[in-house]
């Protein structure tokens, strides 16, 4: 199953792919380079987990049980992100493009929103709402380790979901994240 990462830049997608995957048993990171680039979980950290938006503009995938068919493993896909308006450099449009290009392709879909973000952004209800027409989808509020983070007004918007507040940085709520992510996948199946 394909478990795609959507979201603005900088909401914090790579490093849940990453200490997530690692959470799940996962050792290593695949970046869909040409040719694919296998990566560990520190080169990964310290190469793809950024400020600056967009600075990673290749997915990145992390595979349990790999090897075994898409029905029985598990496959995180991360993508490089989806901004307001048409960017300026191609290259950053071209990372919008295989974004949402990802999530066409998702059987399952985290949007992932910065926790620390008092109102709910448009952009971020206009994917969430493209997101559910195309699979089950969890709205995750990360950083919610940071002083500012309030859950509140998303927890009211987006009441008809299920939104789960997670750091990915502390691993707090991986294991509900876990629980839901797995019934899930074992409804689809
Ligand atoms: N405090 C805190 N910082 C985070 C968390 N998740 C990501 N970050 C930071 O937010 C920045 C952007 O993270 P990144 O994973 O590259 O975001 P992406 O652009 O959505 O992939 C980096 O500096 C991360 O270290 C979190 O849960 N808590
Ligand atoms: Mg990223």
């Amino acid at each position: 199953m394909r478990v795609v990462l959507v979201g603005q830049p900088n909401v914090g997608k790579t490093l849940l792919l990453i200490n997530f995957a690692a959470y799940l048993g996962c050792n290593e990171i695949v970046k869909d380079a040409h040719p694919p680039d296998r990566l560990s979980l520190e080169r990964s950290r310290r190469e793809c987990v950024s400020y600056v938006a967009h600075k990673h503009v290749v997915p990145l995938r992390a595979s349990l049980n790999p090897g075994k068919s898409t029905e029985t493993s598990l496959v995180l896909v991360d993508t490089p992100g989806i901004m307001e308006g048409v960017p300026g450099e191609a290259r950053q449009r071209r990372a919008m493009a295989s974004s949402l290009e990802e999530l066409f392709y998702a059987q399952m879909i985290l949007l992932v929103i910065d926790g620390g973000l008092s109102t709910v952004s448009p952009l971020d209800d206009a994917l969430m709402g493209l997101a559910t027409r195309i699979a089950p989808t969890l709205i995750v509020l990360n950083k919610a380790d940071v002083r500012r983070f309030q859950p509140s007004a998303h927890r009211d918007h987006f009441a008809a979901s299920p939104v789960l507040a997670i750091s990915a940085l502390t691993r707090r709520g991986f294991r509900d994240l876990k629980q839901r992510l797995y019934a899930l996948w074992e409804a689809q199946s």
